[in-house]
């Protein structure tokens, strides 16, 4: 029987369906990932795995699996896996695009109002009791409608995030590689990346990690933003420096920020970010419906059974 390795606890009644003609291990504990060695240990006569963004596919993984036919990254980012390692093994990868699309961009607009509208400052004072009546300028945020948000990456989580922004009379402007179709009809602008940085009352990141991208979002760049500006992240962490953003907030150089994803994931309460009041956090759950994640499971299960029973895979990364 060809075996299957899982990282995460996933729907069990997607591990069912594999075990009817597979032989199925899953690390089976909440929240925490299969250990390095475990998974290296695993892998050895694996011959399907499914990943998840800590775990590392990389040459020393694949020179050990030498059955591995198929890794299905259930995320539509795969930063964790060496395509090139994997082409000269053959090992096909596969990632979940658009299940994921709208239930990321809804989160980036939760980021976006949140961090608008201060909603978790406002929230942590009165759950301290701290709230003590009512002025003019109590809890005052930002306005959404009628200002400028600029798009970081218009692949199809900008585009949807786009789309949400039409009810708030926004001016939409977007740095991408290529220009985009999508964008196009919903009258975005295409700039420069200086241009996107200083004109944009938002700024949002929505675009993979590539070594063109990495620290794309340093102290040069926060320079650029206008005092009054907010900076969202639900792409990868690595595209900032931290330290930068940290300072960028702290000094008031932007009026804050949000953030779904970091460099090294988790973080703990001892990370420089988690100190500044206007800095809305959360825990990488830019996809996290249970309807989305049901989805990218089954995606990521059909994939491997699809190679693995000598078929195509419906979701390559190519
Ligand atoms: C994943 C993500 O759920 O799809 C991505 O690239 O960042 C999230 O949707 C997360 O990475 C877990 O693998």
């Amino acid at each position: 029987m060809k075996k299957i390795v899982i990282t995460r606890r996933i729907n069990p009644a997607m591990v069912d369906k594999l075990k009817k003609d597979f032989e199925v291990v899953v690390w089976d504990e909440d929240n925490t990932p299969m250990p390095r060695q475990r998974f290296l240990e695993e892998t050895k006569d694996a011959h399907g795995v499914m990943t998840m963004l800590s775990d590392k596919v990389d040459e020393e993984m694949l020179n050990g699996a030498q059955n591995l036919k198929v890794v299905a990254n259930l995320a539509v980012g795969y930063d964790n896996i060496d395509l090139e390692a994997a082409k000269s093994h053959g090992v096909i990868i596969t990632n979940t695009p658009d299940v994921l699309t709208e239930t990321t961009a809804e989160l980036a607009f939760t980021l976006i109002l949140t961090s608008a509208r201060r909603v978790l400052e406002a929230n942590r004072e009165l759950m301290a009791g701290e709230w003590s009546g009512w002025s003019p300028y109590h809890m005052a945020g930002t306005d959404v409608f009628g200002k400028t948000v600029g798009i970081f990456g218009m692949g199809s989580i900008g585009a949807a995030f786009a789309r949400r922004l039409s009810g708030f009379r926004t001016k939409i402007i977007y740095h991408n590689r290529s220009r985009s179709e999508a964008a196009d009809e919903l009258g975005a602008e295409l700039v420069s990346f200086e241009e996107l940085m200083a004109e944009s009352d938002f700024v949002l990141c929505a675009a993979p990690l590539t070594e063109e991208t990495r620290h794309r979002f340093d102290k040069a760049a926060f320079d650029k933003m206008k005092r009054s500006a907010f900076f969202i992240n639900i792409g990868r962490g690595a595209h900032v420096v931290e330290e930068d953003l940290a300072q960028a907030v702290r000094n008031g150089d932007i009026k804050g920020a949000a953030l779904d994803v970091f460099e090294n994931e988790p973080i703990s309460d001892a990370h420089p970010f988690t100190d500044i009041p206007n800095m809305t956090l959360l825990p990488h759950i830019g996809s996290a419906s249970v309807d989305t994640r049901n989805n990218m499971m089954n995606l990521c299960v059909n994939n491997i059974m699809e190679v693995l029973n000598g078929g195509k895979p419906i979701t390559p990364v190519r």
